[in-house]
């Protein structure tokens, strides 16, 4: 899992979000906080999709940014002829290959996607860029057509192969076992998508890493297709742990909040309560028992340190659940003088008034202030 690399799809599978729509000046400034974050690639929007996505496309590689810069096509040589004249570094193809979008999407047999696969990647190398051939619907594909085609493309030169959980039906299990097994019989590197249906994006995203795929398909906060894709602050969280000196080395972790508030504010959406990192209560100690053990020592009951991501801890004491060491924590930021005696009495008068009413800081702060100035008379 050591070398990852981060494909930001926050410009492509994102802009599939229900609530987006991206301005030219919006794309330009989140492409480049996810450059400076350190994205090794940025996926934009076909620039076959629309007009202005064309030029979207080209305007963002003329930014000169360090990550590259991909755009992602049908497998198709129409759509293939109009991307490599963009300037981007690369161009991600996809087809589906499961037998529900053969079918019911595009209506062809897997020969058929073998030749034009082959078509498409010959011309894009011939111009000199990267190109990563993908299936749409892998994990509902028949397995010895996946391993069929992705020898054929690995044979004449692709540079990455993706597999896509297109629609989130994977768990991790299964996706450690497919890249195994795909490890064995390409040379390329690997590169994985996943949807977030059934809540195993991060998880899955990791199994693959584990499996030996070597890049990961990120959104900003997940968006996407329908609940989205593996989050870039999520797979963060897992991979800090897993990689804590190359994951602090390489991305710039303290612009996470920033970027999730950039690109919540464009879509309209909150950032979730529960978000890993940045969600509202990330860091933030409730129990009696919890906040005394933090207070000695925060990894007794955290596995990230806030102060990573540029975030804060907070013990929060307002309430029935607290305890002594709290309160004392408390009483002395508010720079008063208890024993600890004391601050054992006044925190049963805390937790008696919490039983009868919620309580805020400030609350807990008069009963404080009142007890020491009682005591003090
Ligand atoms: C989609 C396509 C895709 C492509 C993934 C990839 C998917 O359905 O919109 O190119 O790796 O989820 O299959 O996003
Ligand atoms: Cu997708």
């Amino acid at each position: 899992v050591n070398q990852f690399q981060l494909i930001d799809s926050t410009l492509r599978e994102g802009e599939q979000f229900a609530n987006a729509f991206f301005s030219t000046e919006k794309k330009i400034e989140i492409a480049k906080a996810l450059d400076e974050f350190g994205v090794d690639y940025i996926e934009l929007t076909s620039p076959v999709a629309s007009e202005q996505s064309k030029k979207d496309c080209e305007a963002i590689c003329k930014l000169g940014l360090k990550a590259k810069i991909l755009t992602h096509i049908r497998c198709h040589m129409d759509d293939a002829r109009i991307a490599v004249e963009t300037g981007v570094d690369g161009v991600d193809v996809v087809i589906g290959t499961s037998k529900f979008l053969r079918e019911f999407s595009h209506g062809k047999d897997m020969n058929y996607i073998a030749n034009s696969a082959v078509e498409v990647i010959n011309f894009v190398k011939s111009k000199g860029i990267e190109i990563r051939f993908s299936s749409e619907d892998s994990f509902r594909s028949d397995l010895v057509d996946l391993l069929n085609i992705y020898k054929t493309v690995d044979k004449i030169g692709v540079n990455r192969i993706g597999i896509a959980d297109t629609v989130g039906c994977a768990n991790p299990r299964q996706v450690y076992e497919l890249v195994r097994t795909l490890k064995s019989v390409v040379s390329c590197d690997i590169e994985c998508h996943f949807h977030n249906d059934t809540g195993c994006s991060i998880a899955n995203a990791y199994c693959a890493l584990e499996g030996g795929a070597k890049l990961i398909d990120v959104s900003v906060l997940g968006i996407g297709e329908r609940n989205g894709i593996t989050p870039l602050g999520g797979l963060m969280a897992r991979m800090i742990v897993a990689a804590p000196e190359y994951v602090k080395d390489k991305y710039n972790l303290k612009m996470l909040r920033d970027i999730e508030n950039l690109v919540a504010d464009a879509v309209e959406v909150n950032i979730p309560f529960n978000n890993p990192i940045t969600g509202f209560c990330a860091f933030t100690h409730k129990a009696g028992i919890h906040a005394k053990a933090i207070l000695a020592n925060p990894s007794t009951y955290e596995i990230l340190n806030p102060n990573d991501f540029g975030m804060t801890r907070y013990i929060h004491f307002a309430h029935r659940l607290t305890g002594w060491n709290a309160i004392k924590s408390r009483v002395e930021q508010l720079n008063l003088n208890l024993t600890d005696e004391q601050i054992k009495e006044v925190t049963s008068k805390v937790k008696s008034m919490a039983d009868i009413r919620s309580l805020n800081i400030d609350d807990v702060d008069s009963i404080i202030k009142k007890y020491h100035s009682e005591i003090k008379a």
